[in-house]
């Protein structure tokens, strides 16, 4: 039994959907940006991590779903949320804890859900999510449904029980799931190698005969190519795979810790900063004369204007009221969420 490398050819992206994959990966780096300037405003309360540096991960996989596909993600979420469709201002009003907030502000930063793009969660537990990922696949197979769910993870997580039964589950049942190991490698300030017994996270899956890949996390169209020929598998085989996405995360593990701590030196920060996902696109863009710096710089005036008008809408809404403790308590009358609804 061996790791496999997944044989389908790349999906082939048009040009103009490639600078769509830049604009996307600048309104996630914006907002992000923003989120640090608010939380240091304490305007967003709480914890708040930020995927500065991981972009390419997201966006790259997400572009190879449609839009009633499903999602996972960690407490490392807004990128993975607004890229699923999110309406970054309902985002922003989460984590300012307003009543417009996609929970209505009673998720907050680390518990983004979004019923209607089918993103579910948000969520702070490490490796919590994965058994529920496993569970809608399980759900989408039993109820002959056509989608996929993607299920966004960090590294730290594949040493957690639940992952490793989650992927003996998917490859026993034949679940159409795609699990991304988001390997920035450190757990908090724990790098793997401190904690982990072997490195390579995608050999993980050769204990559950699954096929796996492990791609550079940098490049947006290497992470859409593998979790492209994932995804084709997971849809038309009901067939798991496990991608190990090697990225870096520029900054430190949340708001409330230093760049680089005593865990790793600025020097490897600098380093790894000169592989920005969003820098290596527009170069290769340019480089085929698809877009230029004018080009970059109004695509970048975009983004900032959504996270502008994300900010004024969060800091113009209500907070919600007392009687909101009462409220969306329990789940409707008729008993557990459905996936035919
Ligand atoms: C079960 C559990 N144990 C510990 C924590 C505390 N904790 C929060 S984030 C984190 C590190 C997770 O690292 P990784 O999975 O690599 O994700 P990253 O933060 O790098 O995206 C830990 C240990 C937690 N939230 N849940
Ligand atoms: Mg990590």
């Amino acid at each position: 039994m061996s790791t496999t490398r997944l044989s389908e050819p790349p999906v082939s992206l048009a040009d103009e959907a490639q600078v769509d994959l830049l604009r996307r990966m600048l309104l996630g780096r914006r907002f992000e940006e923003r989120c640090a300037e608010m939380y240091s405003l304490q305007k967003i309360g709480g914890f708040c991590h930020l995927q500065i540096g991981q972009e390419a991960v997201s966006v790259g996989a997400m572009s190879t779903l449609e839009p009633d596909d499903y999602i996972f993600s960690s407490y490392r979420d807004h990128v993975h949320a607004i890229t699923k469709g999110a309406n970054p201002r309902r985002v922003m009003a989460e984590l300012f804890g307003r009543d417009t907030g996609l929970s209505r502000g009673k998720g907050g930063s680390m518990h983004l859900f979004d019923a209607e793009h089918h993103m579910l969660g948000g969520h702070a537990i490490v490796g919590g999510h994965i058994p529920l990922a496993t569970g809608v696949a399980f759900a989408l197979k039993y109820e002959e449904r056509p989608q996929v769910v993607l299920c966004f993870f960090g590294e730290a997580a594949v040493n957690i029980g639940a992952f490793h039964e989650s992927l003996n589950m998917a490859a026993l049942w034949k679940l159409p799931c795609v699990y991304i190991c988001e390997n920035n490698r450190y757990g908090m300030g724990t790098a793997i190698e401190r904690a982990s017994a072997i490195y390579d996270v995608a050999q993980r899956a050769c204990a559950y005969d699954m096929a796996s890949e492990t791609v550079d996390g940098m490049d947006v169209l290497a992470v859409r190519e593998a979790v492209g020929r994932a995804v084709k598998l997971a849809r038309t085989e009901h067939l798991p795979t496990l991608i190990e996405a090697r990225c870096y995360r520029f900054m430190g593990h949340s708001m409330s810790d230093p760049v680089h701590g005593h865990y790793r030196t600025k020097e490897e920060v600098e380093e790894q900063k000169l592989k920005d996902p969003i820098r290596h696109h527009f170069k290769r863009l340019s480089d085929r004369g698809l877009v230029d710096q004018a080009g970059l710089e109004r695509m970048d005036a975009e983004a900032r204007a959504v996270v502008d008008a994300a900010v004024e809408f969060a800091d113009a809404s209500p907070e919600p009221g007392a009687g909101a403790l009462y409220e969306d308590v329990y789940s409707r009358p008729y008993g557990p969420y459905t996936l035919s609804k």
